[in-house]
């Protein structure tokens, strides 16, 4: 073969290579150790002077061809790598994202934290207790006597014969009485637990915030500014309020408190049932033998107590009209508060 058509070869071969060992493996063929065109220079030995120093120049420009060919395609491959790697790393910005589902609070949490932050703006602190409690601080501490219709067994979550699951909060009021010293301000929000067929208004488990005052010439009138505050806090400054004679075993007088109609202005609709308000909470001066059951002189210490379903606010304030939406955990209702 002549020497122009091995070095034709060696090109077309590399040219047509796709990888850089491949290439090497075709440049080894001709100019490796023992290559095609290697064993040619051990050939010059046989020549003389002349034909020598032609061939030894020919044979050398071949091999100077050839290796720059090898190298030019190697780093034509070796960009070509590079460009596809980036070609398969690139972003396509015109494709949709990734869905992130943003959380948010239950609607519950958020009417609850609402109540504290109006409660704590005022000097209030937050007082916590024990869900599971004692027919002690459940009922006897709170006035209730023994026949009265709430201790019947089938109303409460009884777990042996004087423990229960608290049916209110106020018990959490009478330890915080037991374990302060007046003047007290407090608000003792949680779970309560009732053994109520569940329906659009009730829940065998649900919520209260209950607030106390304790301190020195505490009158019915602090009571009435405190809530009258609340309301407007929490409803809007247009909430107007009134206090209806009521009856709790705890407190004396009671009262139970109403706001005008959020959705009638007090005009009469079938939400407050015609009558132009809307009920909201509980409220009273702490009667004097629940004052006595945590060691504390009436005549010496007065005070105020209320409570509250956050679940009913929230009912009103969102327009719920199935207080078993709080507890069916469906994420489309949760969802539906995210900015609330
Ligand atoms: C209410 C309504 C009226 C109340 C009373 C007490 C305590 F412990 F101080 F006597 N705690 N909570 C109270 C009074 C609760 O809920 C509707």
């Amino acid at each position: 073969m002549s020497l122009e058509s091995l070095k034709n070869e060696a090109k077309e071969e590399i040219e047509k290579a796709s990888s850089s060992q491949e290439i090497l493996e075709i440049y080894s063929k001709y100019l490796g150790r023992k290559g095609l065109i290697t064993e040619l220079f051990s050939k010059m030995k046989d020549l003389d002077f002349e034909e020598k120093k032609r061939f030894g120049m020919e044979l050398n420009s071949i091999k100077i061809f050839i290796t720059e060919i090898k190298e030019r395609k190697l780093s034509t491959i070796k960009e070509q790598t590079i460009h596809n790697n980036l070609e398969k790393l690139r972003i396509d910005s015109s494709l949709p994202g990734d869905c992130q589902n943003v959380g948010s609070l239950h609607p519950l949490t958020t009417v609850i934290d609402n109540i504290i932050e109006i409660f704590v703006g005022i000097g209030y602190t937050i007082f916590e207790g024990p869900e599971i409690e004692s027919d002690y601080y459940n009922f006897e501490a709170l006035n209730i006597p023994k026949d009265h219709p709430a201790r019947e067994m089938q109303d409460s979550f009884y777990l042996s014969n004087d423990i229960l699951l608290r049916t209110h909060t106020s018990p959490v009021q009478i330890r915080a009485m037991q374990s302060l010293k007046p003047p007290i301000r407090i608000i003792a929000p949680g779970k309560t637990y009732r053994r109520d067929a569940k329906d659009s208004r009730h829940s065998p488990v649900f919520h209260q915030v209950e607030g106390l005052t304790i301190g020195k010439k505490i009158s019915f009138a602090n009571l009435k500014g405190t809530l009258e505050y609340f309301a407007k806090s929490f409803f809007g400054e247009g909430c107007e309020i009134q206090f209806r004679p009521s009856y709790f075993p705890f407190t004396e007088p009671s009262a139970e408190v109403d706001i005008k109609c959020i959705f009638c202005e007090g005009k009469g609709c079938t939400i407050c049932s015609h009558t132009g308000w809307l009920e909201v909470l509980g409220a009273g001066m702490v009667h004097p033998n629940v004052l006595r059951n945590v060691g504390y002189n009436p005549e010496e210490w007065q005070g105020f107590a209320f409570g509250m379903g956050p679940e009913r606010l929230a009912m009103l304030k969102y327009s719920i009209n199935d207080i078993r939406m709080f507890y069916d955990n469906d994420l489309r209702f949760i969802h539906s508060f995210i900015n609330s």
